[in-house]
């Protein structure tokens, strides 16, 4: 039997190709160096600085999986997911914006979108110099959002998009507006649009005040009979698989992500119970802080395993939805738990932002519940391991 690692205990690294272990330290360097020293203010202040798109632009951190052609970096799903659990080592906020980015813009256009679509975003989308947002969630329509309200009425040479949207990552400082409608021209169906700021009746406000996320600007996004022409479609897909494909993707890189969020708590827990002493010993050295770190490990190596396994399979395409709600759900819920945990084990300093681990235990609040809520995710794998649709 071989060494033993307590912070990587099933040597996940060793599993990684050397070019994967490269994009992977290069991220970690990226989000200590530029973003770590700008969380605390950005938190506090629930301020968002654009110029982080532009920061992981260059590091090639925006469109992992996109081709090289349109200024994406080619590269694997493991990729992907490696730079999401770096970047959610410093705050989920930050990864939201990168994955909102990759998978739910670039994708889109890349995998629906023409080839004057994919000319025209892509390369912008990938340096930071364009912002991208994903429209799908609306006031009435949250998990269920085949019960959208916003619409696409045929015009002449285009569309008349009229709805609003509720809860959209980005939108307030967005260029392009990646939005979900259903279009009378098309039997009612579901289809894509890609707008651009400016268009007259297009705004997207602010929604303040969020005690959670709050290093990631969040908006609506008001169609106000917004006319775009013919090319502003999404050719090559219709209905709700559409959207869903994007969310297969940006789900599985949460799934990456809230482990890195979950690693941060960890250690931070370890190294405040071998400092702080009480009852004339370190914390660390009880029972009781011994079993929570002992629980922490476990459950992120598994996650991470897990995660792991199934971006092989994204690689090979042999991937199922179903196996991404296994991890999105389970790795969110342990994160959860595990910054709840790394809040208490830090007595009152976890309630201080200085500690750091309860931005954390807020951010996953959030991150539970975009892209299906932890319970949707049950009824998902409840479904397909009973055939009975429990939803309605
Ligand atoms: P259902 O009948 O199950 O399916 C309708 C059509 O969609 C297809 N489909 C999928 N296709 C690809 N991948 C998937 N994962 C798919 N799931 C479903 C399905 O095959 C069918 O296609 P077709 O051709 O037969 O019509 O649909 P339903 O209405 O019963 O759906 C129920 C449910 C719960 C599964 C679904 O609506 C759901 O997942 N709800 C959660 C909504 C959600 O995740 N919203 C996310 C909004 S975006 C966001 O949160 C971004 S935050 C990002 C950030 O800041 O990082
Ligand atoms: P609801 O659907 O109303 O759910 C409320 C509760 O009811 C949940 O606990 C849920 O699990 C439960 N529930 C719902 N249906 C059932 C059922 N059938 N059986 C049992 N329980 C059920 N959306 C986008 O489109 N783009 C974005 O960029 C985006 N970014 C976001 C950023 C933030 C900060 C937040 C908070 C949300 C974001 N969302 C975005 C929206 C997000 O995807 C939704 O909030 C999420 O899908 C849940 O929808 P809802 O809020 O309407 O909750």
């Amino acid at each position: 039997l071989g060494p033993f690692d307590w912070a990587d205990p099933l040597r996940l690294v060793d599993q990684l190709s050397e070019e994967e272990r490269m994009l992977a330290e290069g991220a970690r360097a990226f989000a200590e160096e530029q973003l770590a020293p700008r969380i605390l203010d950005a938190f506090e202040q629930e301020t968002v600085d654009p110029e982080i798109f532009a920061l992981m632009g260059q590091m090639g951190l925006l469109g992992v999986t996109v081709p090289e052609a349109y200024g994406g970096l080619g590269g694997s799903y493991v990729s992907y997911g490696l730079v999401a659990r770096e970047i959610e080592r410093v705050d989920s906020g930050y990864r939201s914006m990168m994955s909102v980015q990759s998978s739910l813009v670039m994708y889109p256009i890349h995998a629906y979108g023409s080839e004057a679509q994919r000319k025209r975003y892509l390369p912008k989308l990938a340096s930071g110099e364009m912002i991208g947002c994903f429209g799908l969630t609306e006031p009435d329509a949250g998990s269920d959002p085949g019960a959208m309200k916003t619409r696409a009425e045929k015009i002449e040479g285009g569309y008349r998009l009229t709805g609003s949207k509720m809860w959209i990552s980005n939108a307030p400082i967005a260029d392009v507006f990646v939005v979900w409608a259903k279009s009378d021209a098309h039997d009612g169906k579901i289809r894509g649009f890609v707008l651009e700021k400016g268009l007259k009746g297009l705004s997207a406000p602010k929604i303040a005040n969020k005690l959670s996320l709050r290093a990631s600007v969040t908006g609506e996004i008001v169609l106000d009979g917004v006319e775009v022409g013919e090319d502003a479609l999404l050719p090559h897909v219709q209905g709700l698989k559409g959207p869903f494909g994007c969310l297969n993707r940006a789900r599985y890189g949460i799934a990456w992500g809230v482990m890195g969020a979950a690693e941060f708590c960890w250690h931070a827990a370890r190294g405040y119970g071998l400092e702080r002493k009480q009852f004339g010993r370190p914390l660390a050295q009880t029972q009781l802080f011994q079993r929570k770190l002992a629980d922490m490990q476990s459950e992120i190596a598994l996650g991470l395993q897990g995660c792991l396994q199934v971006g092989r399979l994204m690689d090979e395409g042999r991937a199922a939805p179903e196996m991404i709600s296994i991890l999105k759900r389970n790795n969110c819920g342990k994160a959860l738990d595990i910054a709840r945990m790394a809040r208490d084990m830090h007595g009152g300093n976890g309630i201080s932002a200085e500690f750091q681990v309860i931005r954390h235990m807020l951010n996953l609040e959030t991150v539970n519940t975009y892209e299906g809520t932890h319970d949707v995710h049950a009824l998902i794998l409840g479904r397909a391991q009973t055939g009975l649709q429990a939803f309605f």
